[in-house]
């Protein structure tokens, strides 16, 4: 079968991604500096008690000299969750890390995501195998999946299928959800001596894994700048015609870090954030009054067009329908209700079980969106947002308010609406150099960390505002960035997301900036991710990043 690549993707193929100073002149064999014992987030305790083995671990940093580690290890390796840009370069720079470390060394890629784990679906890499996927978007090198692995049986399996393989290491490459199975897996392997260690790299588009010690979760930079790239010519297209409102949905789980960046790349006239939405107590009502009060005082200046920036998970925000989606949830979890097989009995159930305050907001929204509220929760309890249209229902809000103040005179101008929702579109985007860097060098350090013998760490890359030869590799215990949170009506140990803080620069750059924006137009328009050319193009990171470090 012959495969045709892009002429981009052949050029790319012979980029070489940076690595921080102490890997790029060491290999991965290097000293691993420990420091004084860490603390979970919040729950100290009660993660303690779940996490005996794992608990209180020092953060790594590696330093130049050489390390201990020179025989050859066998790794696995899964990407697991959403598809994220550089997910290929995190796998490459594991491959590299490994063989630098010994060229004896072997990588096994699981396939289809923690299933293939379980079920023993796996490839071997080699040089071939591996030089195909470099710096290529995508997950398609061994697939992904939303398997969640929580169960002792199936930490059990995936250690007998280690053992048979020789595989001493796994690398779990994945989101908050993923890396928290990580974690437990981590310490049944410890609790049980099986000689398997476990090491997380933070992966999400949404980027909301992060915190002081991991400044960012890959592919967050590729994801938002192709979304702003569109969102920038939709922009100029508005501008051209004049006559649309553009309601765009983006991606991003829950956290509205995408939206947040989106908007400070491009700045519409009004961008939404859960985040505010949540802390201001907003209702449905007030966010539709705040967007029809900036459609009319621009059609007041002439201008019946304009652009509104939607976080995907809004809707989870908004107190009314956060209670009411807790609800929903538990109520989802109810094996009778698992057991229902037709629609109407499910939404009966549902309306006579919700508290009245949550039965109100549950029918003020449309039938469309309140079926797509009860679709099936994701493996790890989450709401599939992505499949909740929050534009269109939007749209249809704000223009019945509109006909109602036209029908007092209170507004003259002509309101017709475009939706949109960018999310797929940016998940297996080519990675720009940043992603393309950063995730090589997650890959390599998650390689010098199985080296030094660490288990239940997450690959950590830092100073990513400085150019990469200043970044300090290292790791960074999984249960320090762990609390109890509810899931699926149930109490767990969880990776702690990280939300926009409303005090943080960057969303204080939009506050500052968003009543200007809202009328007189300041429309940037990013353009296509650079590959080749000015450094100053080409290797710059996100806006919120670059706030975010000063
Ligand atoms: P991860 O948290 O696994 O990285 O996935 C993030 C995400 O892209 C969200 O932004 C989105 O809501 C969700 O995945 C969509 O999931 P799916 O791919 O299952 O439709």
């Amino acid at each position: 079968m012959t495969i045709t690549v892009s002429p981009l993707q052949n050029a790319r193929a012979a980029y070489q991604p940076k690595l921080p100073k102490v890997l790029a002149e060491n290999g991965s064999n290097v000293i691993a500096s420990e420091g004084a014992p860490t603390q979970s987030v919040a729950d100290n305790d009660s993660i303690r008690r779940l996490f005996p083995k794992s608990y209180g671990l020092p953060v790594v940093t590696f330093q130049a000299g050489k390390g201990k580690a020179d025989q050859a290890l066998a790794v696995g390796v899964i990407l697991s969750g959403g598809q994220a840009p550089g997910g290929h370069n995190v796998i490459a720079g594991l491959y590299d890390g490994l063989k630098k470390l010994n060229a004896g060394s072997a990588l096994y890629g699981f396939l289809g995501g923690p299933s293939g784990l379980t079920e023993n679906k796996y490839v071997k890499f080699d040089d071939t195998f591996i030089n195909a996927y470099r710096n290529t978007g995508g997950f398609d090198i061994i697939g992904s999946g939303r398997t969640k692995l929580e169960k002792e049986e199936a930490f059990a399996k995936v250690v007998e299928n280690c053992k048979a393989l020789g595989i001493t290491g796994l690398v779990v490459i994945g989101g908050d959800d993923s890396n928290t199975n990580a974690c437990m897996l981590a310490e049944y392997c410890a609790q049980h001596n099986t000689g398997v260690r476990v090491v997380g790299c933070p992966k999400t588009i949404d980027g909301d894994l992060k915190n002081e010690w991991i400044e960012a979760s890959f592919g967050f930079d590729t994801a938002s700048k192709v979304y702003a790239e569109l969102i920038g010519n939709i922009e100029r297209d508005a501008n051209s015609a004049k006559k649309y409102w553009h309601f765009i949905k983006l991606m991003g789980r829950s956290a509205s870090h995408i939206a947040l960046e989106c908007a400070l790349q491009t700045h519409p006239n009004i961008a939404l954030i859960s985040e505010e939405v949540e802390a201001k107590k907003m209702t449905l009502r007030q966010i539709v009054e705040d967007i029809a009060q900036v459609v009319k005082k621009r059609a007041e200046a002439k201008k019946d067009f304009g652009i509104v920036l939607v976080p995907e998970g809004l809707i989870e925000f908004i107190p009314e329908m956060k209670l009411m989606m807790s609800e929903l949830n538990d109520l989802m979890a109810d094996p009778y209700f698992n057991n229902l097989k037709d629609d109407d009995d499910k939404h009966q159930f549902i309306a006579k079980k919700l508290s009245a305050g949550s039965a109100q907001a549950f029918n003020t929204l449309p039938g469309a969106i309140q079926r797509q509220l009860m679709m099936d929760r994701d493996p790890h309890g989450n709401v599939q947002v992505s499949r909740i249209e929050t534009e269109k229902l939007l749209i249809d809000l704000v223009g019945d308010l509109l006909n109602e103040w036209k029908a007092k005179g209170q507004y003259t101008g002509k309101f017709s609406a475009q939706n949109h929702f960018f999310g797929y579109e940016g998940r297996c985007a080519a990675p720009s150099n940043f992603d393309a860097d950063y995730c090589y060098s997650l890959g390599y350090t998650a390689a010098a960390l199985l080296g030094a013998g660490k288990t239940g760490y997450l690959s950590s890359v830092r100073n990513v505002t400085k150019t990469a030869d200043q970044w300090v590799a290292g790791g960074i215990p999984l249960t320090m960035m762990m609390n109890i949170e509810r899931r699926h009506g149930k109490e767990k140990a969880v990776i702690k997301k990280a939300l926009v803080e409303l005090d943080g620069k960057p969303f204080q750059t939009l506050a500052q900036k968003r009543a200007s924006w809202a009328v007189d137009d300041d429309y940037v328009y990013p353009g296509p991710i650079q590959y080749f050319g000015p450094a100053s193009v080409c290797d710059r990171p996100t806006e919120t990043i670059l706030i975010e470090h000063g």
